[in-house]
């Protein structure tokens, strides 16, 4: 398949995250965020390391634009980092923390690249976890809104692309159901709450949307995965569904239908953690939204299991697998695409993130990732398909532009299209990958 084969305006991306790649994260007027935090406390991420430098893109950007317009692109996601811009979560504005995002926007309508800006992937401002508990608390929905609007006003009259929250089933469950990830609490009920609360924050960041940004758009990106029951019995189908809901369900459905899906709310009731609901929240959370934002990397099977709180395990396929051990499938995706066309609310759908990680290494100055050229070839094909199938898809962005901090594994695990040497001053080298999406968005 190539790139003619989808529509002109189709946008070819690669996407990166704040926390991930910026560094600086003392600098300039930085607050901390809970990553900061998070990452300094013994034994939390891989090896003890942090994002104080990352990839040094706070410093590089220039440099990191020049290789994107060398690559092709026509879009580049990127988040804002929430504590750079606000150190304290709210009040006083640190200018050189927006002048750097304005004059990344700027670089890249010169390059002809066009931003989608993520508010919130993950790097909440410290002082507000300490002041209020962060997400756990519903306060959170207005510190959310001003801080969207603030970056509203300051990018919104040249960057029309936006996404409220990036993977909010992460920034509940990861961080509060596993507690691998900052703040690192485990507690079921606080998990639900706290996905709740993103979900009314998401909500009232479009509302402040449509108050300040004149022709712009704005999405929500969800982790997307495609459960499938390891057999045809009632229970592990059953099971299928409730993991359905679960992960893709309980983000996709309440901002267009105003509802939870029914057996996972239940299930949760029957255990006392529903989220509680007030009236007017569902409404909030429905705020009409543009578009979908699809994150997505593997599949998931699963088998019913009656004593787990959420009524099944999962089972380890035979696919082969990435180095975070997830299975390599791209009819997933496929099919991932076509049911969110049909059951969330018939919105325009971009593909924000989907790549691999892999060992890479540079070998007399060449890194060959086969392995994630086949893999993002697999995987535009199956978006290729989708879109034939009369999927409204807009977009397709590779995760990641360069290797970063992958969270709690640290510096472990490589997804970039560039190679980063870590102990090499953030030397950029462009891997075999690279040249495979430079010559399809070329040729
Ligand atoms: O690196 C992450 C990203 O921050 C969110 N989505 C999944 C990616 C790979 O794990």
């Amino acid at each position: 398949m190539e790139r003619k084969s989808f529509p002109e305006d189709f946008l070819w991306g690669t996407a990166t995250a704040a926390y991930q790649i910026e560094g600086a994260d003392f600098e300039e007027g930085k607050g901390p965020s809970i990553w900061t935090d998070f990452s300094h406390r013994q034994g939390r991420v891989f090896s003890g390391h942090n994002g104080d430098i990352a990839c040094n893109h706070y410093y590089r950007c220039s440099e990191d634009i020049s290789l994107m317009r060398e690559l092709g692109v026509n879009a580049y996601r990127f988040s804002v980092s929430w504590p750079r811009v606000l150190p304290a979560g709210s009040g006083r504005i640190n200018r050189k923390g927006l002048d750097f995002y304005s004059k990344l926007v700027d670089e890249l309508l010169e390059s002809r690249i066009t931003p989608l800006v993520t508010l919130y992937h993950w790097d909440l401002p410290l002082s507000l976890q300490e002041k209020i508990g962060g997400w756990e608390s519903r306060d959170i929905v207005n510190y959310f809104g001003d801080y969207a609007s603030v970056v509203f006003e300051a990018l919104g009259d040249r960057a029309k692309l936006w996404i409220t929250l990036n993977e909010p089933f992460c920034s509940s469950h990861l961080s509060y159901l596993w507690g691998e990830h900052a703040p690192g609490k485990k507690d079921p009920r606080l998990s639900f709450i706290v996905a709740h609360n993103l979900l009314l924050s998401h909500g009232e960041g479009v509302r402040r949307f449509r108050e300040t940004v004149k022709n712009g758009k704005i999405g929500l990106s969800n982790v997307s995965s495609h459960a499938e029951a390891i057999s045809g019995s009632q229970e592990d189908l059953f099971a299928a569904k409730l993991r359905d809901q679960f992960v893709n369900g309980w983000f996709f459905l309440p901002p267009v239908s105003g509802e939870y899906p029914q057996e996972l709310f239940e299930r949760l009731d029957s255990y006392g953690i529903a989220p509680e609901i007030l009236p007017g929240d569902m409404d909030l959370i429905s705020t009409p939204l543009d578009f979908w934002g699809v994150n997505y990397y593997t599949r998931s099977i699963v088998r019913a299991e009656e004593s787990e709180l959420l009524g099944y395990s999962e089972v380890s396929g035979d696919l082969r697998k990435t180095e975070m051990g997830w299975e390599i499938f791209p009819k997933g995706l496929e099919r991932f695409l076509i049911k969110a066309h049909a059951e969330y609310g018939n919105r325009p759908i971009y593909i924000t993130e989907n790549g691999m990680a892999a060992r890479d290494r540079p070998v007399n100055g060449r890194v060959e990732d086969l392995e994630r050229i086949a893999y993002l070839r697999d995987h535009i094909q199956a978006a290729g398909r989708a879109l034939e199938s009369g999927v409204d898809l807009r977009g397709y962005f590779v995760w990641s532009l360069l290797d970063n901090f992958e969270w709690a594994h640290g510096y472990s695990k490589r997804f970039g299209l560039i190679y980063v040497d870590f102990s090499d001053g953030q030397r950029r080298l462009r891997k075999d990958s690279y040249e495979f999406y430079r010559r399809f968005l070329n040729y």
